[in-house]
């Protein structure tokens, strides 16, 4: 495939250029903060019907770029859909978050149905190709990014079964049942391979992995279950699309995230709230893209509080590759209008 410099400034910060003021987009930019999202969300009645209805799904991703023009679009869909798509049956129960029926048996895997997958998801790639015909024809700067769960934190709902603070069966597991967890490991790194692959191939221009619960890990056990399956997935996508550049996001993984972002190969990696970005720039190669990280509740409080630690996370990436962003998610109780503020005090750099 041939090489051609990115314009968009998004994909310019993730191929290594210190763009400034920074690119931003932000974790769960769609969702309930959203009144335009309530509606939509009202409309198709449940969670999944949402992520596999196309137009209702590229009609949500695109409604905060629409309200707020951030320079990446991510995909509308969740980690979860993966799980699902291999036949686990799972339900987004009101308020109380998913419910997955639990896998913890090798008999169990049996449940797993790699082969039925992307026919199940091929609503997931109609909703990726939508979004970036959008896009090309009226937010041309604005990069399209794709998405997927690392397996380390799927495996977390498949075998837990719904959140949890410390995905305790999940992590026991490991420990006693490594053939197990190894082959569930496994099944999802192909599976993920593949839906990431589909992603690229319908329009995403950038990806990547969300590793919510990576930080939860033993030093060890983050090499064995985070790293390796990770470094995997970007060798496997990136084999069949050198360019496409990949974001690793290992949630809490403190001073273990400069081991994570040389041994994954990814060309960005996440920062959680809770990591000083003034040390991870330090500690990160100079030419490795930086993506993060106020703390979302700093944009509940908005303000002045809102605008210090937004200037502080400014001033941090100051001088390198590196993309605006929060330290987690939206959450639901946010103004949006603290949203519009935030986004006019990072582009004034
Ligand atoms: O009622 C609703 O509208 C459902 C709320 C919701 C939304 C808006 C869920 C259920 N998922 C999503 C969308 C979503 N999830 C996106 C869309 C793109 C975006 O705007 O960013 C993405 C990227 C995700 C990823 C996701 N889902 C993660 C990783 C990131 C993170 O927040 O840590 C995880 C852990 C999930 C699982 C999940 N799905 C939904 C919920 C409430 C949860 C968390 C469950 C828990 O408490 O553990």
């Amino acid at each position: 495939m041939e090489a051609i410099s990115p314009t968009k400034p998004l994909l310019r910060a993730l191929a290594g250029e210190a763009v400034w003021p920074p690119p931003l987009w932000l974790m769960r930019q769609a969702g309930r903060y959203l009144p335009e999202y309530r509606e939509v969300r009202a409309q198709a009645g449940d969670f999944i019907t949402l992520c596999t209805t196309p137009e209702l799904a590229a009609e949500v991703t695109l409604q905060p770029i629409r309200r707020f023009g951030m320079d990446g679009a991510i995909l509308f869909s969740d980690i979860l859909m993966v799980p699902w798509g291999l036949g686990q049956p799972l339900r987004f129960a009101e308020g109380e978050g998913p419910v997955l029926d639990p896998i913890r048996t090798l008999a169990g895997l049996d449940r797993l149905q790699p082969a039925g997958m992307m026919q199940k998801l091929a609503p997931i790639m109609a909703t990726v190709g939508l979004v970036r015909e959008a896009l090309d024809a009226h937010a041309p700067r604005v990069a399209m990014i794709g998405f997927a769960g690392s397996p380390f934190t799927v495996a977390c709902y498949v075998v837990d079964g719904k959140g949890s603070k410390d995905f305790a069966i999940t992590r026991g597991l490991a420990f006693s049942d490594p053939n197990f967890f190894g082959k569930l490991i496994r099944i999802l790194t192909e599976a993920t391979v593949e839906y990431l692959l589909a992603q690229v191939e319908a329009g995403a221009e950038a990806l990547m992995l969300f590793d919510s619960w990576a930080g939860l890990l033993s030093p060890a056990q983050f090499r064995r279950w985070v790293i390796e399956p990770t470094s995997l997935i970007v060798r496997a996508v990136r084999k069949r699309h050198p360019n496409i550049p990949i974001i690793g996001f290992p949630r809490l993984a403190g001073p273990l995230l400069p081991e994570y972002a040389s041994r994954t190969g990814v060309q960005c990696v996440g920062m959680d709230t809770g990591m000083d970005p003034r040390w991870a720039a330090n500690a990160l190669p100079a030419t490795l893209a930086v993506q993060g990280n106020l703390d979302p509740l700093a944009v509940v409080t908005g303000g002045a509080a809102m605008e210090a630690e937004a200037r502080g996370v400014l001033a941090a990436l100051r001088g390198r590759p590196a993309i605006f962003n929060l330290g987690h998610g939206i959450v639901p109780q946010t103004p949006p209008e603290h949203v519009g503020t935030l986004v006019r005090l990072v582009r004034g750099g």
